[in-house]
């Protein structure tokens, strides 16, 4: 054999070790290649251990070709060893951890946004278009920012309209959110525009249209000259915004202390398109808006003159309002835990994502 044969014979193994080391897939693979390439049994190996046979002058010089394609050849078989057993390694952690690779995927299902949030963010752009700020207040309400400030003394009968749910030490929980009406008087004084949406809790008999927490939106006006020809012209705004579509309202006499004039605001049910149902106890009106011109004790609790300012005030139902602009003839799916019942809805908010 002479250098041009072996060179030849040296390129074929190389081309070879390149072409099937890439393709072995685990250590035991790779023992049995290193056996056939470079054992003593395998390619290079025997043309090693042939060398002796080789005329004496041509040894060294075969013999150096060989032994740099041998380190050559190792250094990759090397290489691939250490590749292989951190694979290794990593498959045994995580069958550590209970890891199956080849479990097919979870479908994962994107999170939606909840009827009554969805209809909030809409009642939150209509109002900010307006010049309104959104205010919040404190779930956990004093006696008297809950009554006492709303013109609604402990003998008040009154009280006996929002059934309240009591903590031992005098607190409560707001039973709507006018609580934070003389909360924003006393923190920002007149003139004053601000909606306040939020959770409110009552002890209630649960029903189609009524829960034990849900949601309001409270919105306050104060300026000078404010009568009740604003408060009708944004309440009606308001509806067309939220419906798109001129929405049948009746206006009625209502009794709130702490508004006077105050009125009932009913819209006609979405739900029976006002021929009746479950959800508006089959009157064809839903109470969605009690609202009327702020009293004058509740001015002057929140250090208004009453001589000078006038304003008007609105508790939006908003749980009532989301189930009226969608269609949800059950309240009680709004708080279920049961995520199927709220699943049509799952794509409401995407607009304002
Ligand atoms: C009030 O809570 C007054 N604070 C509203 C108000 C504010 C009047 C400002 C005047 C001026 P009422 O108890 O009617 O009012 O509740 C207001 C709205 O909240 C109702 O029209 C209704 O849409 C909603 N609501 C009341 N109770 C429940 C309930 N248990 N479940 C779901 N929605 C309710």
């Amino acid at each position: 054999m002479n250098m041009d044969e072996l060179q030849k014979i040296i390129d074929d193994i190389r081309a070879e070790v390149r072409e099937q080391i890439a393709q072995l897939g685990s250590l035991e693979e790779l023992k049995q290649f290193e056996a056939r390439i470079t054992g003593k049994k395998g390619r290079l190996g025997e043309l090693l251990s042939s060398i002796g046979k080789v005329a004496k002058e041509q040894r060294a010089a075969l013999g150096g070709l060989l032994n740099s394609a041998k380190q050559e050849v190792q250094s990759g078989i090397d290489e691939m060893r250490e590749r292989l057993q951190q694979a290794e390694h990593h498959a045994e952690q995580q069958a550590d951890v209970g890891l199956d690779l080849t479990l097919p995927g979870r479908v994962l299902r994107p999170g939606g946004v909840h009827p009554v949030t969805a209809v909030q963010w809409e009642v939150e752009a209509i109002f900010e278009r307006l010049g309104f700020t959104i205010e919040a207040g404190p779930e956990l309400e004093s006696d008297h920012y809950n009554f006492e400030a709303l013109n609604i003394p402990a003998w008040h009968p009154a009280r006996d309209m929002q059934d309240t749910f009591w903590l031992t030490n005098g607190y409560l929980l707001r039973t709507h959110t006018s609580p934070v009406q003389v909360r924003s008087m006393e923190k920002f004084g007149p003139p004053l525009r601000c909606i306040v949406p939020g959770r409110c809790f009552r002890y209630e008999t649960i029903d189609a249209s009524h829960e034990n927490t849900f949601f309001q939106c409270e919105g306050l006006m104060i300026d000078r000259g404010i009568s009740v020809a604003n408060l009708i012209a944004v309440m009606k705004l308001l509806l067309r915004e939220v419906f798109h579509r001129d929405v049948r309202i009746r206006l009625r006499p209502g009794y709130f202390p702490f508004v006077e004039p105050g009125f009932e605001l009913d819209m006609n049910c979405a739900i029976c398109n006002g021929s009746g149902c479950p959800t508006c106890k089959r009157s064809g009106w839903v109470e969605i808006m009690p609202c009327g011109m702020v009293h004058p004790n509740v001015l002057r609790h929140g250090g208004i003159d009453p001589a000078e300012w006038t304003g008007f005030a609105f508790g939006l139902g908003l749980t009532r309002l989301a189930m009226m602009k969608y269609g949800i003839s059950d309240i009680r799916v709004m708080n279920s835990g049961d995520l199927r019942g709220l699943q049509p809805y799952e794509r409401l908010g995407s607009f304002a994502l």
